[in-house]
């Protein structure tokens, strides 16, 4: 390895993963929401609990919002408590999977006035945007159908397609669009934006504001991700991840917990494209629900996980990468792949951090700061995240 682990390693200072406020609520399955205790019982209080995982870890300086389940009566204010616990708002969700108005759809229903309900929904998280200063306006469509012929495939993509545009035309100048696909669920025939390609020809149409976010946790099992991470940045269209693991379905559990190779390689990509910057319009999010583990120390390992796998990725020896794959020596190029990826970079990451100020072992540090057992006996009764129920 010809790689300097503490030189390639600084590209990570940079480097800020973003939490979603849902991951701090209590949250479950269909079958049981299982309480914890400390739970956020407001916005604020989410926010204060994922600035626990950017104090020990440096690397979360955002949180996503989701509307309605955020909403606030003054913004400012929940601005405001964001920078004195050292964070940001970042995208903000919209919620069109929780009304009976869209049952059969929001942006593509038949009917005109629900259509006009979702448009108004998004509009108004584009003012909760310019309340809080967040940039991305993040759309996951839950529509879809459950049966072959319920409704017109084609224009349903016709009513997305003009639905969008009317949220596009409502955007500043400095927002964006990120618009979320999912192969299946809540609808199993199709839904609306089931791919990439789906999701990508409708921002192609919007304009350069529009760009596509990929949850890891949304494609059918033995998908190349990173392949579509490879296409998105080359076309300049990937504009966020929505990181998270699955086994199955979207499983929404800590990002790298079931294929940690699979995310060094989707970071590989990030690292061949120069998209870790700050400036490279990638934002990377989590999108997670911890059922089962404590949510604090869950999103700490989760941010440690992104953060792992991009460390390998940094060590990847590209001038060895690159005369290797032009020699079309196969068995040599993989083996500069794999070496970056069995590299140890737990000792290097722990040094960054140190030189940082920020402790070595942020799980531990976690631990001894008795935030848990201060918010176990502050907060009584505290809130659903939204999902699950
Ligand atoms: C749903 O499956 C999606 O992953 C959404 O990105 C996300 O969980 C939602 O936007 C939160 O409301
Ligand atoms: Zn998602
Ligand atoms: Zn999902």
């Amino acid at each position: 390895m010809t790689v300097d682990a503490q030189d390639a390693l600084q590209a990570l200072r940079g480097f800020g993963i973003e939490l979603p406020s849902w991951a701090f609520g209590n949250s479950g399955t269909r079958f049981k929401v299982f309480p914890q205790p400390g739970v956020p019982r407001d916005p604020f209080e989410k926010i204060s609990d994922a600035a626990q995982v950017n104090r020990h870890t440096g690397a979360a300086p955002r949180v996503s919002l989701h509307i309605p389940w955020d909403l606030v009566d003054d913004f400012g204010k929940l601005v405001a408590h964001a920078a004195d616990e050292g964070v940001a708002i970042g995208a903000i969700n919209s919620n069109t999977f929780q009304d009976e108005d869209y049952k059969l759809g929001s942006l593509t229903h038949a009917d005109p006035r629900v259509r006009a309900k979702a448009v108004a929904h998004h509009v108004q998280c584009i003012d909760v945007m310019r309340a809080t200063g967040s940039r991305d306006l993040k759309i996951w469509l839950p529509d879809g159908l459950n049966y072959a012929g319920q409704d017109d495939i084609r224009d349903r993509q016709e009513r997305l397609a003009d639905s969008l545009r009317e949220i596009y035309a409502a955007l500043d100048a400095e927002h964006r669009i990120l618009l979320e696909y999912k192969i299946f669920e809540p609808h199993f025939y199709t839904m609306d934006i089931p791919d990439w390609g789906t999701s990508l020809l409708h921002c192609l149409d919007l304009g350069p504001q529009a760009t596509v976010v990929l949850d890891t946790g949304h494609h059918a099992p033995s998908t190349n991700i990173e392949f579509i991470v490879a296409q998105l940045l080359r076309v300049g269209r990937l504009g966020a991840f929505d990181f998270n693991s699955r086994y199955y379905a979207d499983d929404d559990l800590i990002v790298g917990s079931a294929d940690p190779f699979q995310l060094f390689r989707i970071m590989n990509e990030i690292v061949r494209a120069d998209a870790l910057r700050p400036d490279s319009g990638v934002n990377f999010m989590l999108d997670q629900c911890h059922n089962i583990e404590e949510k604090i120390p869950a999103q700490i390992r989760s941010v440690l996980n992104v953060q792992e796998a991009t460390a390998k990725a940094l060590l990847v020896d590209r001038a060895a990468l690159r005369a290797a794959q032009q020699a079309g020596d196969v068995l040599a190029a993989h083996a500069v792949l794999m070496d970056a990826y069995n590299t140890d970079v737990r000792a290097p990451l722990a040094d960054l951090r140190e030189s940082q100020g920020l402790p070595r072992d942020p799980a531990a540090a976690y631990r001894a700061s008795g935030y848990a057992a201060k918010i176990a006996a502050e907060r009584v009764g505290g809130a659903q995240a939204g999902w699950g129920a």
